[in-house]
Parts: structure tokens; C-alpha cells; sequence
């Protein structure tokens, strides 16, 4: 009866259809055609617009321009695999649909439902994301399920959480930017990974702003910075009290908003009283100078917004880091008026969407808490069963690997995640996976994490299915295609729906089109903090996007600007954290002397699964490599461009070298898009942070080596 939906668009040859970019969190809007070949010729030709849109106005970055190659690729996964024999081997959907049924009902029986793991994605619809959480609470009925967030926005929704009330990226809109006569950039590359977004802050400069850049390197967003305070990796927390201390000090705090409208700040004035800016300077390897300058720019500022992304949230103390810039922003009002806030740059094309509707191991829909009596009720009520039938909260993503290496978790369903790729300590987790009595991936393509699935199941693309995404500002966007699922191909949605079919829950996943999951969802997250429920696909259609909370049909919205009245705790009031100096979890040693930090570069994505199958993005960057400066590569003996080994407590992997002068002597940094003997992530610490289970990605301590010298004795 499903299989009909997927068949139900005719297959087009040629075709003009308008979507978003499948990346990052910006979701730019664009046309994507492609021509027959002219007579003679073999080769179809695409061409990809930008389309108008309230967050890039139009524009595409490089990513977004050559998406279409990888979803045309001809390595897309158009039929199920089963393996047999060791070796994935093509299957009908009925024979991988029922394979998967017995497995998990066996498993279920012989070891409780919570030996049944499911693992999501921010990229991901709303639609997908939200019946992925249904699916795992209610049709295989265990408490762990988690997602790739964890590893990518839990620090700054956990401190939103805390310092506001509520998480939402951004609590003004983009358009703000160009408002704000000082800008803090920490720990975020704007300009490689959300590149369309930099027409906004160059904008702002033309207005006359004071750009602050907090990065150990000098990246493409460090450009157009003002102030570039190079710190070492891992103490923002740190330099966050310097500034405040500078604030306190030159009395640039704004009484009134603190009076009025904070909670703790008595408090915080008595922990920054007892610090030392020297000890602040030689901790996070800055000069006082510098971070006074920086500041008082900000300080006197009149108007101002502070970013933070990973380089500040990939920490074990991500949480504490960013409420500390939350500080400085409530210290000086800077929120709840024009040109002004704090924006918690959000990752994946669904990343902030991703985060709302129970994907994760504590949450139900619409950010609702899954231990709290009332919120569980309302859910049971709206998918109509019993509240004490909902599972009690599970762990995070990592803390689901350490279940499934200590065979707690006995199989697991991956449904838009490489995770073998991009946890941490990476070794533990391969080993982890290859014990699973059963794996499920659901993927367009054989990623690393797929080539060890039992079953490998063939799913649609950006281009081919419907669904919201919500982007970085908190604004909801819908996605529709005109064109037909290539192959076998079906959407995630869909499988959801029949493998509950096939469990026995059908009636509780009757759903024939992603719009009957949102009018679901819709409901679900109703008097929720994550509100959707005023949002149509109809409004969608004719308003091109919505921002969240929306209470009801016939209101606005909230029009993007959060907290021009009142904080979402019950008193209406935001909360001070006094936040400790702390050294990164690990400190260089004789043995490990560098810190090790990483990231991203603008052609590639993630775990680089989708971007290195687009040949115009793969030709940028062909392999992975280390930055490392020359005075430290002098030291250990590197040429620039050669083999070396960079080996942590975890393990090692290989790269070439990249000699350069825009990172700190201490300091390596290595792209995240590479698997295997490429995998940076076979050196990181699984060391988690403990107010939200973030990894301590950013930071560990490596040595490195010449692959042509032997290893000492
Ligand atoms: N091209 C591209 N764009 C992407 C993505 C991609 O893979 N490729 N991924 C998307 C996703 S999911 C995400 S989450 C976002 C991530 O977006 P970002 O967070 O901007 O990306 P990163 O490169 O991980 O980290 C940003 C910067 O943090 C710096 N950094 C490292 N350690 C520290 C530190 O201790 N303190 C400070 N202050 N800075 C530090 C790094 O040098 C780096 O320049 O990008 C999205 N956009
Ligand atoms: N060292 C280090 N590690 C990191 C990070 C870091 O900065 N440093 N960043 C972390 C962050 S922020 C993130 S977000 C994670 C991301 O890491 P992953 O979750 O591994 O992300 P991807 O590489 O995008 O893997 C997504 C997989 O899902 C598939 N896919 C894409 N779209 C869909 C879809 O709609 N449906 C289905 N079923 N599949 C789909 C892709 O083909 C790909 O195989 O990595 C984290 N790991
Ligand atoms: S990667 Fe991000 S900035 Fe680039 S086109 Fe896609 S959505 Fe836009
Ligand atoms: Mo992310």
C-alpha cells in the first residue's frame, strides 16, 4: 500500500525543481535543473540557482552548487542489501523489511526491549526526526534512542536551556546582524561553514562594527576580524571571565537590565572580583592587552551579538563556556532588542529541528522533558497509549556506543548518521559495531558505517522527498519535490512507518505523506516550548517560512526576535552562572606535547560521505591533513606535505602535513571528513561533559611523527 506512494511521480529525464541545499544549517533555497543531452551527446547538464530567501537572499555557497552531484552519483543505493556470506548482497524490500521484524522481535524477546538501540540525525526532516523518536518508544519500545546532535549543539541548548529558559539558535534574526556595532565570532568559521551568511557581517562592518574573532587559528572568518584573540584550545570558559572582569571593572554593565531582568548577578560580581587578568592572559596564552581591547569593544558597544559554535561547544566544558559568553551578554542587556543577542550557530540542514521533537534520549516533542509526569501524558495522549508505556529517558550518543561495546545494547538502527566516522575514540566504537548481534543502516550510499550493517536500506534524497526543515534562526522551512524516488529508493518516513507495520504497530504510524506526520508533530509539541503548533504546510507554502514558538494558526509567530519582554523561566527572568577558570581535560605532556584540535573546511561535510562523491567538491580537497606550525613542524622533524602519524592515549591516524604560519605553535588542527586510516576521531577523547553529554572533541593532547622515520623504541 506504501510501496505506492514512492512510485506515484513519474521519473523524469529532464527536470526544473526547487528545493534546499541538503547541508548545512543556513538551508539555502534553489532551482536544480537538469537538460536532456542534445542529440549526440551522452551528458545531461545541471543548473543550480540560488533561489530569493529570507536567510541567504538567494545566495549558494560552493557545497550548495554541486549537492546535485552526489544525489545523481552513481554510487546512490537504489535497492536493500542483506548480507550474506559477509558480503552485502541486493534484497527485495519485503525480505529486508521482514529480516529486520524477526531480528528485532528476537532480540526483544530474548534480552528486553533495551537491548534495541536507534540512532538518528539533524539531517533529517521534522517529519523523519519526529517519528524516528515515535518509532523507538513506541514500536520498539526501548529508552535508547539519541542522534548526532549530541556531538553538535547539546553544550549551547543545555546552557539556552539553563541561562534563558529555552534553546533557540538564534534569539534575533539574521537581519540583526548588520544592527550589532560589535560582533563576537568564538569558536565559529563562519565563512567556510555557513558561507552565505557573511554578506551579513560584512554588512555590519560597512556599519561600522568591531569584529572580535576567538579562534586558535587564522581562518577565512578571521579576515575580517578587528580583534583576533588566538587562544589556546580548549579555555573560553577563561577568557569569558577576563572580559567580564574588564566589564566589572570599568563599570559597563548595564544595572538596570541586570536589576530588572536577571537572577545570580550579585554572585558572579563576587567570583570575577577574586580573578587576576595576569592569570586569565597566561591561561588561555592571550595578552591582557588584547582581551581588555576586546572587551571594551564590546562593553561600550551600543548594539551587539555574540556566536558561539563548536570550537567554543566541543568542549568537556562546552556547557559552563557558553554560559559564560551568555554573561557577558546578560551583563551588558545586549539581548531582546535590535542589533542585539546571542545566536548559537546550528550545524546540520536540520540541526536546530532535529534537537525539538524526541530524537533525544530525554526529550518527547516539542522540547517537552521525557521524565516529567505532564508532558509524557500529553504525548501518550496524543499517540494514544498509556503515559507508563513511554520509556523512561535513555543515555547519549556516545554513552550508547560504550552500551553497545559492552553488548548492552545488542542491535542497533541508524537512520542519517555515519557514527563509526564522527564519535570520538573511534577504535571503541568499530569494535563496539562489529559485536552488534544485528545492525540497520538506512543511507543513500555505502558509507563506513553502512559497509558493516547486516541490512543496508536505500533511501531518498534532498531532491526526492518532502518534508521541514528548521534553520539556524529558528525559522521553518518546507521542502517539496516534484521528482521521483531513483530506484527502490524510499523515504525515511516511510520505513519507519512499515517496519511498525511489521512490528504490530501500524495503526499507530498511519501515515500516507510527511504532512500527516507535521499535522502529528504539530500536535505534539502544542503548549510545548518548541510550539509548532500554528505552523501549516499551506503557511509554509505561502509565506516561505515560519519561526517557532507558534502558538496558533491565525498568529505571526514571534517574528524572529526572542526576549523583548521577558526570559521563558517562570519568573520571566535569565540566570547568571558563576563559571570557573578551568584548564582543557587534558594538558600537554612529555609524551603527548600538542593540543590537537579540529574541524571543518568549506568543501566538504561532516564525515564527508554525501560531499566526496561530488567530483566538483572532492577535487578540492582529495585527503585529510594537519595543520601545524613551522616552528613545531622544525621541531619534530616534518616537511610540509609528507606522511606523518599523530598518535593520542586513544590511537593514531595518518596524514600529510600542512606547514602554516595561522595556528599556534601548540596547536595541530585536522579536518573531520575523513574515515578510516584518515580519521581524526581515532585520536580524540570520549571524555564527556556532564551537563550535557557533549564530547570533549576540540581537545586532546597528541604527539606527531614522520611516517618515513621509524617510531622511537
Ligand atoms: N563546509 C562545511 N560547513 C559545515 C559543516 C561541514 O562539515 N563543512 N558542518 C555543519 C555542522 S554539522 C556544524 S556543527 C557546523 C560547525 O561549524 P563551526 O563550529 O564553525 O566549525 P568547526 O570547524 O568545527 O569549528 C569552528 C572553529 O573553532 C575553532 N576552534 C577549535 N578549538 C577551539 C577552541 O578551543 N576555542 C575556540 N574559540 N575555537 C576553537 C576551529 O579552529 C574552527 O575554526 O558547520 C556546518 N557547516
Ligand atoms: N572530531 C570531530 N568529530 C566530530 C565533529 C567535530 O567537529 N570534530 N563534529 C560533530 C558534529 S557537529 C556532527 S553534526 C557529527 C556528524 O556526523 P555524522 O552524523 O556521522 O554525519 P554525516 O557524515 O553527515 O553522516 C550522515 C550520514 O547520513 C546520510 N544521510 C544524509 N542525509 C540523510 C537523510 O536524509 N536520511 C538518511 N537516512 N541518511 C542521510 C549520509 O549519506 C551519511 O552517510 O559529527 C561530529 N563529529
Ligand atoms: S552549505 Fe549551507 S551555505 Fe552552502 S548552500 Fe548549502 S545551506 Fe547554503
Ligand atoms: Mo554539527
Amino acid at each position: 500500500m506504501l510501496k505506492s506512494i514512492a512510485a506515484s511521480k513519474d521519473v523524469n529525464l529532464g527536470f526544473v525543481t526547487e528545493t534546499q541545499c541538503p547541508f548545512c544549517s543556513v538551508q539555502c533555497k534553489m532551482r536544480v535543473s537538469k537538460e536532456q543531452p542534445l542529440s549526440g551527446s551522452r551528458r545531461y547538464t545541471y543548473t543550480v540557482e540560488g533561489l530569493p530567501n529570507a536567510a541567504s537572499e538567494g545566495r549558494l555557497c560552493v557545497k550548495g552548487m554541486n549537492a546535485h552531484q552526489h544525489a545523481m552519483s552513481r554510487d546512490r543505493l537504489l535497492q536493500p542489501l542483506v548480507k550474506k556470506n559477509g558480503e552485502l548482497v541486493p534484497a527485495t524490500w519485503e525480505e529486508a523489511l521482514s529480516l529486520i521484524c524477526d531480528r528485532f522481535q528476537a532480540i526483544r524477546e530474548a534480552h528486553g526491549p533495551d537491548s534495541l538501540g536507534v540512532y538518528g540525525g539533524g539531517s533529517l526532516t521534522n517529519e523523519s526526526a519526529y517519528l524516528l523518536g515515535k518509532f523507538a518508544r513506541v514500536a520498539l519500545g526501548t529508552k535508547y534512542v539519541d542522534y548526532n546532535g549530541r556531538f553538535c549543539m547539546s553544550a549551547a541548548a543545555s546552557a539556552g536551556n539553563k541561562t534563558f529558559g529555552i534553546d533557540r539558535g538564534l534569539t534575533c534574526r539574521l537581519s540583526d546582524i548588520p544592527l550589532a556595532r560589535c560582533i563576537i565570532l568564538a569558536g565559529t568559521n563562519i565563512a567556510e561553514c555557513q558561507p552565505t551568511l557573511m554578506p551579513y557581517f560584512t554588512k555590519a562592518k560597512e556599519n561600522g562594527a568591531i569584529i572580535i574573532v576567538i579562534d586558535p587559528r587564522v581562518t577565512a572568518t578571521a579576515a575580517i576580524a578587528d580583534i583576533h584573540l588566538q587562544l589556546k584550545p580548549g579555555t573560553d570558559a577563561a577568557l569569558a571571565n577576563g572580559m567580564l572582569k574588564v566589564l566589572l571593572d570599568e563599570q559597563l554593565m548595564d544595572k538596570t537590565f541586570i536589576d530588572d531582568k536577571t537572577n545570580g548577578f550579585p554572585e558572579l560580581k563576587e567570583h570575577i572580583s577574586t580573578m587576576d587578568l595576569k592569570d586569565i592572559a597566561s591561561m588561555t596564552g592571550l595578552n591582557e592587552a588584547a582581551i581588555r581591547k576586546a572587551a571594551m569593544a564590546y562593553g561600550k558597544a551600543e548594539t551587539g551579538i555574540i556566536f558561539t559554535a563548536r570550537g567554543v561547544e566541543q568542549q568537556t566544558d562546552g556547557h559552563v563556556a557558553v554560559r559564560n559568553f551568555l554573561n557577558l551578554v546578560l551583563a551588558t542587556g545586549k539581548i531582546g532588542k535590535p542589533g542585539c543577542g546571542y545566536g548559537a550557530v546550528t550545524g546540520q540542514g536540520n540541526g536546530q529541528g532535529g534537537r525539538e521533537h524526541g530524537q533525544k534520549s530525554d526529550q518527547l516533542p516539542g522540547y517537552r522533558n521525557i521524565e516529567d509526569e505532564q508532558d509524557r501524558d500529553y504525548v501518550a495522549s496524543v499517540w494514544g497509549i498509556n503515559a507508563a508505556d513511554i520509556p523512561r529517558k535513555g543515555v547519549s550518543a556516545y554513552e550508547m556506543m560504550e552500551l553497545v561495546h559492552k553488548r548492552v545494547i545488542r542491535s542497533l538502527f541508524v537512520m542519517g548518521s555515519n557514527p563509526v566516522v564522527s564519535n570520538p575514540n573511534a577504535n571503541l566504537v568499530e569494535e563496539g559495531l562489529k559485536q552488534l548481534d544485528f545492525l540497520v543502516v538506512a543511507d543513500m550510499f555505502i558509507s563506513e558505517t553502512a559497509q558493516m550493517a547486516d541490512v543496508v536500506l536505500p533511501v531518498t534524497a534532498y531532491l526526492e522527498n518532502d518534508g521541514t526543515l528548521t534553520n539556524l534562526e529558528g525559522r521553518v522551512l518546507l521542502r517539496e519535490s516534484t521528482l521521483a524516488a531513483p530506484g527502490e529508493t524510499r523515504h525515511d518516513w516511510m520505513i519507519l512507518c512499515q517496519l511498525a507495520e511489521g512490528l504490530g504497530k501500524h495503526s499507530y504510524f498511519n501515515f500516507r505523506s510527511a504532512e500527516q506526520i507535521f499535522d502529528e508533530l504539530r500536535l505534539a509539541s502544542r503548549g510545548g516550548l518548541a510550539d509548532y503548533y500554528g505552523i501549516t504546510y499551506d503557511r509554509l507554502r505561502r509565506d516561505g517560512g515560519v519561526y517557532w514558538p507558534c502558538t496558533s494558526t491565525e498568529e505571526n509567530g514571534n517574528q524572529g526576535m526572542m526576549f523583548e519582554h521577558r526570559f521563558a523561566h517562570p519568573d520571566g527572568k535569565a540566570i547568571f552562572m558563576s563559571v570557573p577558570n578551568r584548564l582543557p581535560q587534558e594538558v600537554p605532556s612529555v609524551e603527548f606535547p600538542l593540543t590537537m584540535t579540529n574541524g571543518r573546511v568549506l568543501s566538504h561535510y561532516l564525515t564527508g560521505v554525501q560531499t566526496h562523491r561530488s567530483y566538483s567538491l572532492a577535487a578540492r580537497n582529495v585527503e585529510n591533513y594537519v595543520e601545524i606550525h613551522p616552528n613545531s613542524a622544525k621541531k619534530y622533524h616534518i616537511e610540509d606535505g609528507e606522511w606523518v602519524e599523530v598518535t593520542s592515549r586513544r590511537g593514531s591516524f595518518s596524514v600529510r602535513s600542512r606547514v602554516t604560519d595561522k595556528i599556534r605553535e601548540d596547536t595541530l588542527f585536522v579536518p573531520m571528513h575523513w574515515g578510516g586510516i584518515q580519521n581524526v576521531n581515532k585520536a580524540t577523547s570520549p571524555e564527556l561533559d556532564p551537563n550535557c553529554k557533549m564530547p570533549g572533541f576540540k581537545t586532546s593532547t597528541v604527539s606527531i611523527r614522520p611516517l618515513r622515520l621509524q617510531p622511537p623504541k
